[in-house]
Parts: C-alpha cells; structure tokens; sequence
C-alpha cells in the first residue's frame, strides 16, 4: 500500500511546550529549550491502522512578534496542533485566537487538536490556569478535539499523534469514498447519453472499452 503523507503545523504561545512536544515524540527527550526562532522541521513515519503516514511536523515560534511568519507554516497542513499551557490561562486565551484564526481560514480539510501541555504540572499540585468547564464550553464550540499532554513524563505523547493519524485516514477514506461515489454518478449520467450515441453506431461501449469504469483507490 503507497504510504501518505501528511503536513502538521504546531501553534501556540511561546513558552507552552511545541518544541518539547516535537522532541519528545521524535528523539524520546525532554529539555529546558529556548525559544524556537523562525521553525524547525522534523518528519516521522507514523503508523495508521494496518498502513502508516509520514508526517512533515512544522515547529512555529510563539514569540508575538513573529506571528506573521506562522501563517506561512499552516497553510495547506492537514493538522494543526493548538498548543496551550494547563498553568496558564493567558496561553489559553491565545489558543483560542489560533483556533478562531483557522476557521477564518475555512480550512476544513485541516484537523485542530487544542492540546493542554505540562500535565505533569497539576499532576504535583499547580493550579489549572483554565477550567475544565470553560475548556468544554469552548471546545464544544469549535470542531478541535481536546487533550492534556506532558513532554516531561511522556504521557499522551504517541497517543496525540496516533489519534492525529488514524483521523487523517479516516478523512481520506471519507472522501475517496465520496469521489467514487460522485465518479459513479458521471459515470451512470455519461452512460445514459453514450448509450444515445451508441444507438445510431454500430459498435456499443462494452465493460472492456467502458472509460468511466471506477478505479478504486487506497
Ligand atoms: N514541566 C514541564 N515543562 C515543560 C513541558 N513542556 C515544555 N516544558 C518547558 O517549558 C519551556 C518552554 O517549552 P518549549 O517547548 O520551548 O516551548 P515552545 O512552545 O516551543 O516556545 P517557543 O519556541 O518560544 O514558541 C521549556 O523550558 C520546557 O522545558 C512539560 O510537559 N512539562
Ligand atoms: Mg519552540
């Protein structure tokens, strides 16, 4: 089966753990980092199902005054990974505008995953800087799934960009779907009026010679 391939955009305030994310998932390490400055790219094969996808993850700076440089970074990317900080609610706030920012955009073939990173934070006792039922109300709104992650501890990394993946098969499915099943209503439509033409010749279309024949795609 070909493998696809897939483009996934990291967005979010600086500070809030996208790097941390891409490194922990990519190398298995957790550091202090600096702040990103312009993007970084890394790219993982990542299994799907009974196949795997390779994923191009773009790595955005947060930093408010290179805000203009991220859009260059989401725009044709499949999924976009919304980064908030759980201790910080202004991380949220900032989210929020990414997400709204996407729907602006209209880009509906892009997935939104708003993701709470440094679970391991409240874990130890920190404060939620939102909560959880403003975090519902929010959600609720938009067309992004939610999750918590910690790069520290790992945990909800693999599953993140699993859920990532397998949603972006589905999609695919989806559509091939649709385009056959739009494929088959030309073909019936063409068939009516080849059927007219062939009539008056003396060689009608077979299954053999039949062009609108649907091709099935994986
Ligand atoms: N405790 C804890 N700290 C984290 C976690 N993820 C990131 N950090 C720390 O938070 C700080 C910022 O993380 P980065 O990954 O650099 O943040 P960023 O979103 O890439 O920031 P910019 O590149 O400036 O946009 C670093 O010191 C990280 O070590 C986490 O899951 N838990
Ligand atoms: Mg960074």
């Amino acid at each position: 089966m070909a493998l696809s391939h897939m483009k996934v955009v990291l967005l979010g305030m600086t500070g809030t753990g996208k790097t941390a994310i891409l490194e922990r998932y990519t190398k298995g390490t957790f550091h202090h980092n600096r702040p990103t400055i312009g993007s970084a790219f890394a790219s993982k094969k990542v299994p799907a199902g009974s196949s795997s996808i390779i994923m191009g993850l773009w790595d955005t700076c947060g930093q408010e005054k290179f805000q203009s440089l991220c859009r260059i970074y989401y725009q044709g990317a499949s999924a976009a990974i919304v980064c908030y900080d759980l201790t910080n609610g202004e991380s949220f706030t900032k989210a929020q505008h990414w997400i709204d920012e996407l729907h602006k955009l209209n880009t509906e073939d892009c997935a939104i995953y708003l993701i709470g990173t440094k679970y391991d934070l409240i874990e130890n006792g920190s404060a939620r800087g939102i909560s959880p039922t403003k975090l519902k109300q929010f959600a609720e709104g938009t067309r992004a799934k939610t999750m918590e992650t910690s790069s520290k501890t790992g945990y909800n990394i693999d599953e993140l960009f699993s859920t990532i993946a397998n949603d972006f098969k589905s999609s695919r499915k989806r559509k091939t779907k649709d385009g056959e099943a739009n494929s088959f209503k030309l073909s019936s439509e063409d068939e009516i009026s080849r059927r007219k033409m062939c009539s008056c010749t003396s060689a009608p279309a077979t299954e053999e010679n039949d062009p609108y024949s649907v091709i099935e795609t994986n």
